[in-house]
């Protein structure tokens, strides 16, 4: 199954790995290494040589706590760099935002995805969307990133999960999106406690019943609570979790360590393919 991105291919019938690109000066775990364009341009390419099939742009920090970033500085940080990297690289680039704005700006520049934490809530993000023509990838959230881990609960956490992301899907579909070009995305650490996120993932093969899933899972603080690690000691739990997910049948994940989940990947689709 390939999935064109706005002309270039993503292929989802083999796991895949997502570069993460992030271009906001206050990201968690990379903030303000690649705000530097010729330093973030040369990393997106390092990364794409280290395996990645897509490269994941984004200027507006998601972390918990975070508050906004308005339209000018978003715009600012991530078109200048989607439009220098869409002819430099061969694999798609996805814009992670949630600002239609953003959206039509990125896709006009070369992005090929549009990945969306709010999973297309905010007004005019369907339309503009399915405007785009490129496939999108819809997130489960609950809350906002300033508050959601406030005091996230749930009485199902797979079933709201799952019941929360058939509900967008129908909407982008509904929207004018076709169904194939809609991503999912059980969104781990957004309003999810500890036990909300192993629950999910310990369930994720019940929640994954199409190729399109994509899971993020990188440095995440879920694995800082498991392993009493810092953000930078987190890359032996991430790959443990990536092969996990890909077991369970995601076939991208959106990660900063490329390289290493790649070779993980390559490993565990190896042994898949043994079966
Ligand atoms: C995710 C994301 C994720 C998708 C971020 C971080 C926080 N997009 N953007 N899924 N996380 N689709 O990288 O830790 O999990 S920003």
């Amino acid at each position: 199954m390939i999935l064109d991105c706005g002309g270039k291919p993503l292929d989802l019938g083999r796991p895949q790995v997502m570069g993460i690109l992030n271009l906001t000066p206050d990201s968690f775990s990379d903030g303000g290494r690649f705000t530097d364009q010729g330093l973030a341009l040369a990393h997106a390419q390092q990364m794409v040589d280290d395996g990645a099939a897509i490269i994941d742009v984004g200027g507006e920090s998601t972390r918990p706590g975070a508050e906004d970033v308005s339209l000018e500085d978003e715009l600012a940080r991530v078109i200048p760099v989607i439009a220098r990297l869409a002819p430099l690289l061969d694999v798609p680039i996805s814009v992670d935002t949630s600002k239609p704005e953003v959206m039509r700006a990125a896709v006009d520049a070369g992005a090929g995805l549009i990945n969306d934490v709010y999973a297309l809530r905010r007004p005019g993000a369907l339309q503009t969307a399915a405007a785009c023509g490129v496939p999108v990838c819809l997130m489960h959230m609950q809350g906002e990133p300033r508050t959601m881990q406030a005091a996230p609960s749930y009485a199902d956490v797979v079933a709201e999960v799952a019941a929360f992301l058939q509900g967008r899907e129908e909407a982008a579909v509904a929207a004018g999106i076709p169904r194939e070009r809609v991503l999912l995305d059980p969104g781990f650490g957004f309003g999810k406690r500890l036990e909300d996120n192993l629950h999910l993932y310990a369930h994720l093969d019940r929640l994954i019943d199409s190729p399109r899933w994509l899971v993020g899972v990188s440095r995440k603080s879920m694995i800082g609570q498991v392993l009493g690690r810092t953000v930078g000691e987190r890359l032996s739990g991430g790959l443990a979790l990536a092969t996990l997910a890909v077991q369970a049948g995601a076939r991208i994940v959106r990660v900063h360590d490329v390289r290493e989940t790649y070779d993980a990947l390559r490993m565990t689709q190896a042994v898949m393919e043994a079966r």
